[in-house]
């Protein structure tokens, strides 16, 4: 996968809102630059889970973004989304590999040096690694140190995106981490306005690379 672009990396949850709330906060996200967007879905059927995604990427497709589809390639290839996130008890990389073929995205969650490379081995295209703070967002998660965060980007030639409690406020932790991007869930979910949060994390760390170099 050439030319993918992991700088704001937003990862929905539409938990506590209606439909046609969560997809206008979408779009505005979108609207505000997100570059790659997962849609994250836990508590869904799988028929609720691919009609919401087939939404979402009428939306994703007008901005150009590629919709990653969080644990399910079946779900990512029944709405033509452009890719799929698996975490380590999802699917293997190499497994989604076979089935999603070449030209689709694929995304492991890493969290040492050994699942890092074990991902890229199998083919994935980045690793999402975290959680970097707590989160007040759903998942079962423990913390990564900024250490574990750079040894990966070292070990692996692939995109290395952190994740976990991210904010444009608390991102100068990971400079000189040399990461591509950072994922934000509830930075941009729960703004007021998530075009202008999508927008300001964005800003945030485009200026934490400038200065990384
Ligand atoms: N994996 C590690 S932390 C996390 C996931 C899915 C949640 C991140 O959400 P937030 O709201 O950006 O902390
Ligand atoms: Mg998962």
């Amino acid at each position: 996968m050439t030319g993918l672009d992991t700088e704001m990396y937003f990862i929905t949850d539409s938990t506590g809102f209606e439909e046609e709330e969560f997809l206008q906060r979408v779009e505005s996200a979108c609207k505000g630059g997100v570059t790659l967007l997962q849609l994250r879905e836990k508590d869904k059927t799988t028929r609720e889970y691919i009609s919401l995604a087939e939404k979402v990427h009428s939306i994703t497709k007008k901005y150009g973004i590629p919709l990653i589809i969080d644990d399910r390639t079946d779900v990512a290839l029944a709405a033509d989304a452009e890719g799929v996130h698996l975490g380590q008890s999802d699917m293997p990389v190499d497994t989604a590999r076979k089935i999603l073929g070449s030209s689709r995205i694929i995304g492991a969650t890493t969290k040492t040096v050994p699942q890092a490379l074990e991902a890229y081995n199998q083919g994935a295209d980045y690793l999402g690694v975290g959680a970097i703070y707590p989160t007040t967002t759903k998942v079962k998660t423990v913390i990564t140190s900024v250490d574990t965060l750079s040894a990966i980007v070292k070990a692996v030639p692939i995109k290395v995106n952190a994740i976990g409690g991210l904010n444009k406020d608390n991102i100068h932790v990971l400079k000189k981490t040399g990461i591509d991007g950072i994922c934000a869930v509830s930075a941009i979910m729960k703004a007021e306005n998530p075009e202008t949060a999508a927008r300001e994390l964005k800003e945030a760390f485009l200026r934490l690379k400038g200065d990384s170099q």
